[in-house]
């Protein structure tokens, strides 16, 4: 084993929350990142949008076009529209090209999120949500530290996400999670790079500092004056000169950002506010019977969740994504906290009942959310309490 990965593991060592049973194996950390997330959502809704400009809009309400720009698809963003600017500018740009302004629907994009996520957790060791459209994830036991594996691995992330979803997401693969997160903003939009630990330090020497994670413009200006323009030279630099310059934490940071070294581990998303199950259907239907069926290993799975962690709810969501992938839910929130098999069931059935009389088409896939836990501040108070 090289020096590089050698160093590698015993970085990993104490910190490799994910993978304790096996110390030696080198790290394999994963970014993701959906593109163009928002306004990709829209497109997938409504696919004759696709090859026209789409501008997802957060309109203020003063005047009919006060707001500005929350996304854009890649065809506006070819002529200069991006997020935060005013949509009146956005407008002007996209003048005589059939602009789609679209109201932003925060709440559409969160249940597809949330869905997202969930899938995700299923495929990856560790899964560390950081953002509605991104997240870390850890897949060193899971590959055995293999890199032809993960390669694999993220290319059948990347087609379950367009299968299910019909989304094209951006993924990094390397030993830290720095270097992933690199990976995934040079691979936008919709690619796949992966950095084998062996040539890690080689592959970020020639770039700016700027592509580093946690280095704005201030912090490269900073660099600039002392000399530092790629990520190659900041990796040279004395660790003494950097700390007097930034500090001890973040010249530390920097040193070891650059040599793809940092050790942070990918930690587990936080305490769980709903849990859900989604399943694509045997066969297009919107039969409620059928679709209770095939979800009953799901509803099942969910329980087993709230058991182990203590917790009842008081809403369940039903979700169906329909031929067309547009997604549709329908909710019911009881009065008091419930926490049994036969209150999901039930009430699912009856939504999905509903839900088939009025979506017009059949469901492609289908699924069970509770939400409004409680129990979880009792929890929290008395394991911190226990620690
Ligand atoms: N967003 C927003 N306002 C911003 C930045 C982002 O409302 N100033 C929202 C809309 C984006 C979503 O957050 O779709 C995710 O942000 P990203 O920075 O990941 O940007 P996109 O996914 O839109 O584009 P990219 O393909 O570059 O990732
Ligand atoms: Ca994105
Ligand atoms: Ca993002």
């Amino acid at each position: 084993m090289d020096e590089i990965q050698d160093r590698t593991c015993r970085l990993q060592n104490p910190l490799n929350g994910g993978h304790q049973g096996t110390p030696f194996l080198p790290r394999v950390i994963g970014h993701i990142d959906l593109d163009y997330f928002y306004a990709q959502v829209e497109e997938v809704e409504n696919p004759s949008l696709k090859g026209r400009p789409v501008v997802v809009c957060v309109f203020s309400g003063r005047t009919e076009d006060s707001g500005v720009v929350s996304t854009a698809n890649y065809k506006a963003r070819e002529f200069g529209v991006h997020s935060g600017m005013p949509i009146i500018q956005a407008k002007k740009r996209l003048e005589g090209r059939d602009p789609k302004m679209i109201r932003m629907d925060h709440e559409k994009y969160e249940v597809i999120s949330n869905r997202i996520m969930e899938e995700l957790g299923q495929m990856v060791d560790v899964l560390e949500p950081t953002g509605i459209d991104e997240a870390f994830f850890d897949i060193t036991n899971s590959t055995a530290g293999d890199y032809s594996q993960a390669r694999r691995m993220g290319e059948s992330i990347k087609s379950a996400m367009i299968k299910n979803e019909g989304l094209t997401c951006s993924i990094g693969i390397g030993r830290s999670k720095v270097v992933a997160k690199l990976g995934s903003d040079m691979a936008k939009p919709g690619g796949l790079a992966v950095i084998v630990p062996e040539t890690t330090e080689p592959f970020l020497a020639p770039l700016d500092t700027s592509k580093l994670y946690g280095v704005g413009p201030k912090t490269t200006s900073a660099l600039e004056e002392m000399g530092i323009r790629t990520i190659g030279e900041l990796a040279k630099t004395s660790p003494p000169e950097l700390e007097s310059r930034f500090g001890r934490k973040f010249g530390g940071y920097l040193l070891e950002a650059a040599t793809g070294t940092d050790a942070d581990p990918v930690v587990a998303g936080l305490e769980p506010t709903q849990f859900s199950r989604i399943v694509t259907l045997r066969r297009d239907t919107r039969d409620p019977k059928e679709v209770i069926g095939q979800l009953s290993e799901g509803t099942q799975s969910i329980l087993t969740k709230l058991t182990s962690s203590g917790k009842s709810f008081k809403t369940v969501t039903v979700i169906a994504i329909l031929t067309d992938l547009s997604t549709k839910t329908k909710s019911k929130t009881f009065e008091t906290a419930v926490s049994d098999l036969t209150s999901i069931r039930e009430t699912a059935a009856a939504l999905f009942d509903e839900l088939s009389r009025t979506a017009g088409k059949e469901f492609r896939r289908a699924g069970v959310r509770v939400s409004g836990l409680e129990g979880v501040e009792d929890q929290t108070s008395l394991s911190e309490f226990l620690r």
